[in-house]
Formats: structure tokens, sequence, C-alpha cells
């Protein structure tokens, strides 16, 4: 029998506080990551371009005479894209094409609505002005992340995208610059780590102040995210990938084994649990994930995932796997189910829900339409999908008539001595016509 992934039983007594430990997740306090970053926010604030050449040279080991050599021109971009196979491009562009369709639906529009007085009060809705874009160097590159990120700015109408990327040594990915030019990034630079989170928030001589700063980074970005926010806003800050399967046994066990492995295999943290109703099923996912893995490029990296943190879970039945569902409050949910639609209701937290044996987690991740930046550890409780609406703002909008300063004068002026601001009170009566 496997012991790739460990078997837990929802009925036993303890199941409970043995799924709390596995859901438990502390992105490590490290003083040497809070230091480094404290050093490096402060020299780019104080001397902008200069510093951010400094980090780059000696973390990137990109040596540069002066800012705008770090900038990529857009005919770099075009070129990345016309580089690519046919194949590549057409795959970019559908995934982008729906993933705009989708996002487009999310816009919101400001309203307003008038009283029987004359009064009227509204919302009005507006882009942010210039927003910032990490894509991170390395592994975890994602040319689909830049498409999730830059699209649902630019259906909100965002003024300027600015992209950073690390190009340590200066190798570039060129899927990446071709998404980047698909999506419509409008500038881009050549750096990263927190001294591009710290050029974005505070700006440089040659790096426009962003608005907003969004996208995943490994540690020093992440803290530099969590640092600067206040000056700027950022998207959540987030944690390792996760997907939890609901199966009634009645799928294919090499297709759920196979749903486990693509999120293990982002990251040795990375969580992948089944709840499952059949016990034979569970087994048949067990074999099929025993005689898969060796198959797999990334096993290193999906084994230590199942090992550390993956899960197959017998249930009782399918209200008690919801309720598990529930309180785990995954980033990605399958209903690996015969008749999964009257189920999707019952799901309160989950960032994205997969519905029956086709709705695959891959799917979503390129080209599906909705977005794959999604609450992570539990966060699906109080969050939601990045969106457009996390490139709009609201601004409430007041204009009440002479006759609607008479009522609401009164009442203004009494909560307002109830406060005791006399000001308050004045301000509001001086509008009230003298009867
Ligand atoms: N599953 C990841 C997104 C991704 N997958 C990008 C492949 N590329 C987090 O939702
Ligand atoms: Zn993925």
């Amino acid at each position: 029998m496997s012991d790739a992934i460990r078997r837990l039983d929802a009925r036993e007594p303890e199941f409970l506080s043995t799924l709390d430990a596995l859901l438990a997740f502390e992105s490590e306090a490290d003083e040497r990551i809070d230091a480094a970053v404290t050093e490096i926010l402060r020299a780019v604030r104080g001397t902008g371009d200069a510093a951010v050449i400094e980090y780059t040279r000696r973390f990137d080991h990109l040596d540069v005479g002066s800012m705008a050599e770090l900038e990529l021109p857009h005919a770099e971009l075009k070129a990345a894209l016309d580089g690519l196979t046919v194949e590549q491009r057409e795959a970019l562009r559908i995934a982008a094409d729906r993933v705009r369709q989708y996002h487009e639906r999310q816009k919101i529009d400001s309203w307003s609505y008038q009283e029987a007085d004359g009064s009227r009060l509204g919302q009005q809705v507006t882009a942010l002005d210039r927003v910032g874009l990490y894509v991170p160097g390395g592994r975890a590159s994602y040319p689909s992340s830049v498409l999730m990120n830059a699209i649902p700015a630019k259906v909100a109408g965002v003024g300027e995208l600015i992209m950073v990327v690390p190009t340590p040594r200066g190798e570039r990915n060129s899927l990446v610059l071709a998404a980047a030019a698909i999506a419509g990034v409008d500038r881009v630079f050549t750096i990263g780590g927190a001294q591009a989170v710290a050029a974005l928030a505070y700006g440089t001589q040659t790096i426009p102040q962003v608005d907003k700063i969004v996208g995943p980074g490994n540690a020093y970005v992440a803290e530099a995210k969590r640092r600067v926010f206040g000056t700027v806003g950022i998207d959540m800050v987030a944690g390792p990938s996760e997907v939890l399967i609901i199966s009634d046994g009645s799928g294919n066990p090499d297709w759920v084994a196979m749903d486990l492995f693509a999120q293990a295999e982002h990251d040795e943290l990375a969580q992948s649990i089944l709840l499952c109703t059949d016990a034979a099923f569970i087994d048949a996912v067990a074999a099929s994930i025993d005689r898969l893995l060796p198959t797999m490029p990334r096993h290193e990296i999906i084994a230590k995932s199942l090992a550390n943190r993956g899960a197959l879970i017998r249930v009782d039945n399918l209200d008690q796997a919801c309720a598990i569902a529930n309180r785990i409050a995954p980033e990605h949910l399958e209903l690996s189910l015969a008749e999964p639609e009257p189920w999707v209701a019952k799901i309160r937290h989950a960032g994205a829900i997969f519905v029956g044996h086709h709705s695959v987690e891959a799917l979503g991740d390129y080209c599906a339409g909705p977005n794959h930046v999604l609450p992570t550890m539990r966060s699906a409780r109080f969050s939601s999908p990045l969106g457009v609406y996390d490139f709009q703002k609201r601004t409430s909008i007041v204009h009440i008539s002479e006759a609607g300063a008479q009522t609401l004068g009164k009442v203004a002026s009494i909560l307002a001595h109830g406060e005791g601001l006399q000001a308050h009170a004045r301000s509001a009566e001086m509008r009230l016509k003298s009867s």
C-alpha cells in the first residue's frame, strides 16, 4: 500500500485536530529577511535609481550604467511574441481572450439615486491611475500569471501598468515577455526583489510611483510588499497553492491522482487533499499515485509535497465532505462527482469550485477564464479571487438639495450636539432657512 501520502479517516475521534495540524502553515518570520528588506527599502527611498542599479548588480549579476538600460523597449516585447511558435502564440492569445471576456463581466459601474426632495446620492467608480505588477524570475515565473494579473487591471481601465521582472545574468523568459505584450503591459523593467517593490512604491528618478502593487514573489518580495502597504495598496500575500478534491468514487483514479500531482508539483509546501466516500476508490487512487509518480519529471517536488501536506481522507458521506471543505476553505475545490451541481451551493468557502469530472484545475490555471490568483491559507473565508474590482475604487457622491438640507440639517445638528461637536452642529444649522 502506498506510503507516498498519508491516509486519514474523518470518522475517527482525533480527525479534526489531525486535519488542523495538516492545514497549519506558518510563513516563518526570518530576522535576516526583515533586516535585509529594511535596508533595501531605506536605500531605494534615499537614492532611487542608484540603489536599484547597485542591488541589481549585486543580486542579479546584471551590471548597467543607467536605469534606462533596465527598461525593455516595446520592440523587445513584440520580438519575444514574434519569436514564439505559432501554437504558443495562439494558445496565449486564446487564453488572454477568454480571461478578458470573463473579467469584462466583473466591471462595476457608477450609480446614483434621487430622493423626493431632489437630493442625489451615489457612488462614482474610477480605475487606479498606475499599478505595478511583480513577476518572479526562476522556477515560478509563469506567463499565465502575467495574464491573470495584467488583464483585470487593463479591463478596469488602469492608466499605466508597469511590470517588473528580474533577469538574473540577463536571462529573459520570452514567454513572460510575450504574455506582457499580449496583455497590454505599458512598461517593463528588468529588476526584481525588494528593490523592485521599493522602486514601485516610492518611485525613483526613472520609475514612476505606483498606487498598488500586485503579483507573487519570494519571501523578500512578500516582506517588502507588507512593509510598503499603506504607502501603496497591495494584493493578498499568497501562501502555497492548495487543491481539495471531493469524490464519490465515480471518477477515474488516474485523473484524480494527476490532479493531486498538478498542485503538488508547484511547491514542496503545496497541499493536495482528497475527500472520498468510497474506500475502494481511495485504494485505487493510492495505486495510481504509486504507478504514476515515478513517471513525473518533477517527482521529487511532488513526493515531498504529498508527504509533507497531502492526504487521502475517507468520509462518511458528501455532507460531511462539504462540512470539511468549508472548514478547510481551499484555494481550489474540485467536485469530482457523478452529479456535482446540487453540491455547488453547499460550498461556502473556496477560492474556485471546479464542477464535475471534466472541470479540472489545470484548465482554470490557464484558460477557462476566471482568475487563477485565489485566496490561500483558508482566507477564502473572507476574501475573493483577484478581479477587476481590485483595480477599481469607489468615491461616494453627496449632492443635497436645499430642501434636503432642511430635514438633514436638523438630524445632523442633534447628533452633533450629542457628540459635543459645536462646529459640526453650526455648519449644518447655517444651511437651515430661519423659521
Ligand atoms: N495553480 C497556480 C497557478 C498556476 N498554475 C500557474 C500553473 N501556472 C495557483 O493558483
Ligand atoms: Zn497550477
